[in-house]
C-alpha cells in the first residue's frame, strides 16, 4: 500500500538548534561497540582456533555455517569456474571498477621523503608494503564484490606480495560464487572458505594451512568486528567499521525527490543504516519530508527502509549553512551529500573535517562512489570519521625512516647530543655522541 506504515515515520525532525539533549545523544553517538555476550563468544572462538588450528576451522563452519568444506582453501579452478559462469555485461562493470580504483589509488600512493634539517644530518621516510594481508568478504545477503575489489585493489597497488581473501562457506563449502568471481577478477592470491571470528583468528595466528597475515581489512557482521579487536595486538587491522550512513545538506536549489532517493539508497543496506537530510530552511525540509514520503512505500526494500528511518533517520532544519556544517562536522557521517549551489559547494567542503567521503553535487550519487568513481567505500562509521579515513593504499605499507649524519655533521652534533644525555643521566650516549667531537685548538671558534 501506500500509506506508510507507523514505523516509517522520521525519528528526528524538528530544527537543528532546538534538539533535545536525549535526541542530540541519540544522532550523534552512533559508536557501537559489542556486548558482553559476542564479545565472550569471539573470545571462545578465537581462542579454539590458536589452540587447534585447521581442526577448529572445519569443526566451526559445521557448527557455524552448516557447511562441510572439502577443503579450507578454495581451489583456483573453482574462481575462474565462478567468474567464466558470470554474465559478460557484469564482468565488463566489474573490470572497469577495478580499472577506477587502481588509478585513483595509484595516484594516492604514499610518496618517499626525504629532509635535511641541518646541513649533513638526512632524514628519509620510505613507504613499504606489507608482505601479506587478508581481506575479509562476508557472505549471505552482504556478499558485496564491490568491497572485495576496495580492499584488494589498493593492496595490490600498494605493492602488497601476497593477498588473502576469506569468505565463508554456504552448505557446498565454497563462498558465493560472485565473491569467487570478484576474488579471480582482481587477482586475489589465496581463497579460503572460512567465515566470521573463525577466520579473523586464523589470518591473525596462522594455522598449518591459512597464512599468518599482516593486516586484516574488510567489513563484517558483529564477531568479525569484535574478532578484529581481539586480535589487534598480534596484527594490523583496519578501523572498525558499523551499519552505513550518510547525511546531506540540502539547500532550496536541491531536488527533493533527489534528496530522497539518495537517502533510501544508502537506507536500504540495513535495518540499522543512518540516514540524515540537514535543510536549509523550513520549505526544504517540508519537501524533502514530502518525496520520502511519496517514494518509501514504492522502495523494493521497503521494510528496511522503514526501519532504518524510524531508527536513525531525520529531517532537520537548519537556518544556516553554518549550522549545518558545523552540524556535519559534529555528526562525522561516513558519506556526506552536497546537493546545495556551486558557491556554497565550496565553501562547505573547505570547512569540512569530519566526513568518510563527500559527493559534491546532485550528478554525484553516492552509489556512483559504492562502486565506479574510484574512490574507497571501506569508510569510517559511528562517528569514527572525527579519527579515521577511508581506507587507502596507506593502510598497505608501513615506514621505514632512515638518517645520516655526515662527518662534519657529527662534529657539530656531538656537543649539544652530549649535554642531553648527561641530563638524561645517561653517559653512555653522551660518549657515544662526544666520540665524534673533533678536537679543536683553543683559539678555534666552535661552528
Ligand atoms: N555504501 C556501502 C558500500 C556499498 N554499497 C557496497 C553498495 N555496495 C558502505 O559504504
Ligand atoms: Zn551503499
Amino acid at each position: 500500500s501506500r500509506v506508510p506504515s507507523p514505523e516509517s515515520r522520521l525519528r528526528f525532525t524538528g530544527r537543528v538548534d532546538s534538539l533535545g539533549a536525549e535526541d542530540r545523544r541519540r544522532l550523534t553517538d552512533r559508536s557501537t561497540s559489542s556486548d558482553d555476550a559476542v564479545r565472550a563468544r569471539t573470545a571462545e572462538i578465537v581462542q579454539r582456533v590458536r589452540r587447534d588450528g585447521d581442526a577448529a576451522l572445519v569443526a566451526l563452519a559445521r557448527e557455524l555455517d552448516r557447511a562441510t568444506l572439502p577443503s579450507i582453501e578454495v581451489p583456483r579452478e573453482e574462481w575462474r569456474a565462478a567468474l567464466e559462469g558470470m554474465d559478460a555485461g557484469l564482468r565488463r562493470a566489474m573490470e572497469r571498477t577495478i580499472r577506477n580504483i587502481s588509478t585513483v589509488h595509484a595516484a594516492f600512493r604514499p610518496k618517499a621523503t626525504e629532509v635535511e634539517p641541518e646541513r649533513g644530518i638526512v632524514v628519509g621516510r620510505r613507504p613499504d608494503p606489507l608482505k601479506r594481508v587478508g581481506v575479509y568478504a562476508p557472505g549471505g545477503r552482504a556478499a558485496y564484490p564491490s568491497s572485495v575489489f576496495m580492499g584488494v585493489v589498493p593492496a595490490r597497488v600498494a605493492g602488497v606480495e601476497q593477498i588473502v581473501l576469506c569468505s565463508p562457506p554456504s552448505e557446498d563449502g565454497l563462498p558465493s560464487s560472485v565473491v569467487l568471481a570478484a576474488a579471480a577478477l582482481a587477482e586475489v592470491d589465496r581463497v579460503f572458505a572460512l567465515g566470521g571470528a573463525g577466520a579473523i583468528a586464523a589470518m591473525a595466528y596462522g594455522t598449518a594451512t591459512v597464512p599468518r597475515v599482516d593486516r586484516i581489512v574488510g567489513p563484517g557482521n558483529a564477531y568479525v568486528a569484535e574478532a578484529k579487536l581481539q586480535v589487534a595486538g598480534v596484527c594490523a587491522i583496519d578501523s572498525p567499521a558499523g551499519p552505513s550512513e550518510l547525511l546531506v545538506l540540502a539547500d532550496h536549489t536541491a531536488d527533493p525527490a533527489l534528496v530522497a532517493r539518495e537517502m533510501i539508497a544508502q537506507a536500504e543496506h540495513d535495518p540499522m543504516t543512518a540516514v540524515v537530510c540537514v535543510a536549509i530552511g523550513d520549505e526544504t525540509a517540508e519537501q524533502v519530508t514530502a518525496a520520502l514520503t511519496e517514494q518509501v512505500p514504492d522502495a523494493e526494500r521497503r521494510a528496511i527502509v522503514e526501519r532504518a528511518l524510524a531508527g536513525q533517520g531525520g529531517v532537520l532544519v537548519a537556518q544556516t549553512y553554518d549550522e549545518a556544517v558545523a552540524f556535519a562536522n559534529e555528526y562525522a557521517p561516513e558519506h556526506l551529500l552536497l546537493t546545495i549551489g556551486e558557491p556554497e559547494i565550496s565553501m562547505v567542503l573547505a570547512r569540512l573535517r569530519n566526513a568518510g567521503t563527500v559527493f559534491l553535487g546532485e550528478t554525484s550519487s553516492v552509489a556512483y562512489g559504492d562502486y565506479m568513481t574510484g574512490a574507497n567505500h571501506v569508510l569510517p562509521t559511528g562517528g569514527l570519521a572525527r579519527s579515521y579515513s577511508g581506507l587507502s593504499t596507506l593502510d598497505f605499507v608501513r615506514w621505514t625512516t632512515y638518517q645520516r649524519v655526515s662527518p662534519r655533521a657529527a662534529d657539530r652534533l656531538a656537543y649539544d647530543v652530549g649535554r642531553l644525555a648527561d641530563a638524561e643521566g645517561l653517559p653512555g650516549h653522551a660518549a657515544a655522541a662526544r666520540a665524534w667531537l673533533k678536537p679543536k685548538h683553543a683559539h678555534m671558534k666552535r661552528h
